[in-house]
């Protein structure tokens, strides 16, 4: 970290892995996810759920009643959608010329990139208690920084979750806000995208319940505006739903769901991106934590129909992208699942689950596998009581090519690793479906293949 007069530069990258199957990053909590495709790679930024420190309160910090602490901004890259690396601290709460150093209020943040640089907008909680967030500025020459944080927040733009969208003919404009009514607002930016320029439209004729995130995309000529919403209470959880505009300032015409509610998580907040050919909405859930303020980020598929409007997006464990059977196989990210269970493993750390609660006949499926390497063998991590039982591992569907008969003996409620050699040398991209016959409680990890 080095300091220029006012404008700070950060720097951190600590490149930290993060195999992807939902959630795709673990070692941390991350929220409010903006995915981007830059030069080829998708970069993601997130915010950064933290639990609160009670210590804080001794140095004059104020727990906010929303329950939500984030001290700083990460950013995560891809070319694979299955290996993620932490690009490390970009923006941090301490380092904001304009903001309140205890403030704890980093919420969704947002970029865009115009002209080879890189803009970074973050709402923070200011300094001069100007209002519960005002949004400040970011900029870097490369897409993972180092980030230079203007001195000033923008004038106008007070509020939260921040969108910067930048139109084929380069004009940029911002969407921001949350609450209740017509909540959600545009205005244009200048070009050197560090003011607003003209009027703010106010977005009308949405849901009227609370509405935030707002994240516009455009496609065959047409503006998506999609945005989380609660549409009964302030009691119930977000959807996300969507509008659509021939005009990036309006008037949109709301359109329905994109994804249905969580039962268990007050937020959700997406973004969505096509890369390499398919479309992507990235979102958030509290799997891990299983608690409204520490939440995760996921990515899932998504589908337009022919007439445009998008097909909902069903949430999956299994995510994207192709696993290579020369991995770890973590078959509890199931796409599908039949009469079994998933159950931590261990929750403390990066968390690992496990398939449990099986019974004669019960599968699990893990959809895109690549055999491309023609594994002779496998090995299971497995834990069994009483008689153990078997487990086949088959193609496709759970009446599929049979590729292994694993026999699992009593392992006394121990996990063990056993290895099996295959029928076949399998090959190509398939669905993996492990079937539990004459099972006694077993439980499965792990699927791992090898030559
Ligand atoms: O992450 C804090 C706030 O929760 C975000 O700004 C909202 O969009 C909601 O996800």
């Amino acid at each position: 970290m080095k300091r220029i007069g006012l404008l700070i530069l950060i720097t951190l990258s600590i490149s930290l892995n993060t195999i992807a199957q939902n959630p795709i990053i673990k070692h941390i909590y991350t929220a409010d996810p903006t995915a981007r495709v830059y030069d080829g790679k998708l970069y993601i930024y997130p915010s950064h759920d933290v639990p609160w420190n009670p210590e804080w309160e001794k140095l004059g910090a104020e727990k906010e009643s929303n329950g939500h602490v984030m001290t700083d901004y990460h950013a995560f890259s891809t070319e694979d959608l299955v290996n993620f690396t932490d690009l490390g601290v970009i923006v941090a709460q301490e380092n904001v010329p304009w903001g309140n150093k205890l403030g704890y209020g980093m919420w969704a943040p947002c970029i865009a990139s115009k002209g080879g640089k890189y803009y970074y907008y973050f709402p923070n909680k200011p300094a001069d208690k100007s209002g519960f967030r005002q949004i400040g500025l970011a900029t870097a020459e490369k897409p993972e920084g180092p980030f230079t944080i203007e001195p000033n927040y923008i004038e106008g733009l007070k509020g939260i979750d921040p969108n910067a969208f930048i139109d084929d003919d380069g004009q940029a404009y911002m969407y921001w806000g949350g609450g209740k009514g017509n909540s959600l607002k545009v205005v244009k930016l200048s070009d050197d995208m560090k003011s607003i320029v003209g009027e703010t439209v106010v977005i009308e004729n949405l849901p009227q319940e609370y509405k935030e995130g707002p994240f516009v995309f455009k496609r065959k000529g047409m503006y998506y505006l999609t945005f989380p919403h609660n549409l009964d209470t302030q009691n119930s959880t977000e959807e996300i739903g969507y509008a659509i505009s021939k005009h990036p300032l309006g008037p949109f015409e709301y359109k329905g769901t994109i994804m249905d509610r969580f039962e268990d998580c007050w937020t959700n907040h997406q973004s969505i991106v096509e890369y390499k050919d398919q479309w992507y909405m990235f979102y958030h859930h509290n799997d891990i934590s299983k608690a409204g303020n520490l939440r995760s980020v996921s990515v899932d598929s998504l589908f337009f129909e022919e007439d445009g409007s998008i097909r909902k997006v069903i949430p999956t464990l299994r995510g994207v992208g192709i696993t290579s059977a020369k991995d770890t196989i973590q078959i509890d990210r199931y796409s599908e699942i039949h009469n079994a269970e998933v159950d931590f493993v261990k929750r403390v750390g990066i968390p690992e689950w496990k398939i449990t609660n099986t019974k004669k006949e019960s599968w699990v499926q893990y959809n895109t596998v690549s055999f491309d390497d023609k594994p002779k063998n496998v090995q299971l991590k497995v834990k069994s009581k009483a008689k153990g039982g078997r487990i086949e591992l088959r193609e496709n569907v759970p009446n599929g090519k049979l590729i292994a008969t694993v026999e699992v003996g009593n392992t006394n409620e121990d996990w063990i690793n056993v290895d099996t050699k295959l029928n076949y040398r399998p090959k190509g991209i398939m669905n993996l479906v492990c079937v539990f016959k004459e099972v006694d409680e077993m439980e499965l990890d792990w699927v791992l293949f090898s030559r």
